[in-house]
């Protein structure tokens, strides 16, 4: 059985930062969260200066892309990005998979227990399995709104979704990249009760591909070849699109939403009561150099949670970095409330919130230090950084 106590401990389910608390644990299970004066400590309490918090959620990453590091210029917008990033993988396997255990075990030092991952390719199978991160498997397809791609595409996700262990489920990539018919096929290979990721509204050339029928989108399938010829607009943002096509008794995960205005939140909420809005603020920056309207999504109140993205567009896979990032740009939103959707809300989003979240009895969350960090002082939280404990 181990004691620890630490200036301020999150407590994750009332969002509160709790002083003179211990957690008690044994073989990193909950035991216990209580009220502990340390003046009369028996002396078998470790205590950790700064705060301590349940493991950290990342809700968005695609580890297979963790050799990209650096690759792609920052700041070039998310037309460019796409196109770089589907010319850029020709690379050894050997090389794709250093790069893949280094950021995994990076991840894991940084006090992520948990990962919502895309995946194009069966590249992170074999890192996954030895990892103790819990990886949920979001098999990615895109067919470019192109009908000769659709079957193919169908035919290679099936292949890697059965290379991959451990929770997974066949996803669509975003609304500008996916069919008609490739939705009703990813709705068909799902089972019931599944977890659905979907990247939203990043640019805003996404909003008026579907609003007017134009924009940067139509010059980029120009150029790879499939001008949009029988594309409709629906005279409504993309999220309208995703949402005709998609099945709302699945959980949904909306990742980015960097252009999602209030009005989008509120239509995607009355279509179905199981969503999360996953923000990548970092990749945001490195992308578009922009940032979610947060205070659109608080006034709505959306379930936040929060993702790295990969390292072709961040500098790093730290939900910790995320926070720092979110905070710097949009103090107005309380810590608390970001540490939420860093812990509980991540776990919930991903369907392992029976383990992971918080510091509640029976849960193994994982415990992650921020060393010499006081909630209450925020000039402390620039050079602050987060690690795993060892528990
Ligand atoms: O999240 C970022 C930005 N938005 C969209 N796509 C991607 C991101 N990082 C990687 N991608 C990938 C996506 O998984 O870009 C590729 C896909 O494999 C090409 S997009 C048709
Ligand atoms: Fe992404």
């Amino acid at each position: 059985m181990r004691k620890l106590t630490a200036d301020f401990i999150f407590d994750a389910i009332s969002g509160q930062f709790l002083s003179n608390h211990m957690l008690i644990m044994e073989s990193g299970r909950i035991l216990d969260l209580v009220y502990s004066d340390r003046n009369s400590d028996s002396g078998d309490t470790e205590y950790y200066k700064g705060l301590l918090c349940p493991g950290f959620i990342n809700a968005h990453c695609h580890l297979e892309l963790s050799h990209l590091k650096g690759a792609i210029s920052s700041g070039t917008g998310l037309i460019n990005f796409i196109s770089q990033v589907l010319q850029l993988r020709d690379y050894p396997l050997e090389v794709i998979e250093e790069h893949i255990n280094i950021a995994d075990q990076f991840m894991y030092d940084s006090g992520i227990v948990a990962v919502g991952d895309i995946s194009n390719t069966a590249d992170t199978a074999a890192s996954k399995k030895n990892s103790p991160i819990q990886y949920h498997t979001f098999v990615e397809l895109f067919d470019l709104m192109n009908a000769t791609m659709t079957s193919a595409t169908i035919q290679k996700a099936k292949e890697v979704f059965d290379e991959h262990s451990g929770l997974k489920s066949f996803v669509p990539h975003a609304p500008y990249s996916v069919s008609k018919a490739l939705f009703n096929a990813i709705n068909r290979e799902n089972s019931k009760g599944n977890t659905i990721s979907i990247h939203n509204q990043e640019t805003p050339a996404e909003n008026s591909m579907f609003i007017n029928g134009e924009g940067a989108f139509f010059d980029f399938y120009k150029r790879i070849g499939t001008p949009l010829s029988d594309f409709q607009p629906i005279h409504n943002s993309s999220i309208f699109y995703a949402m005709k096509h998609m099945d709302p008794d699945q959980r949904t995960l909306f990742v980015h939403n960097t252009m999602t205005e209030g009005e989008d939140i509120r239509a995607a909420q009355n279509w179905s009561s199981n969503i999360y809005w996953v923000t990548c603020p970092n990749a945001n920056l490195y992308i578009e150099n922009r940032l979610p309207d947060y205070q659109a999504f608080l006034e709505e109140n959306a379930t936040m949670a929060i993702g790295t993205d990969s390292l072709s567009s961040n500098w790093q896979l730290s939900i910790w970095e995320e926070v720092k990032t979110i905070k710097k740009y949009n103090s107005f939103i309380p810590l608390k409330i970001l540490l939420q959707w860093a812990t509980i809300n991540g776990a919930k989003a991903l369907g392992f919130e029976e383990e992971l979240g918080s510091f509640t009895p029976d849960k193994s969350p994982g415990v992650v230090w921020i060393e010499n960090f006081d909630p209450t002082s925020e000039i402390t939280l620039e050079k602050s950084q987060s690690k795993r404990l060892n528990i």
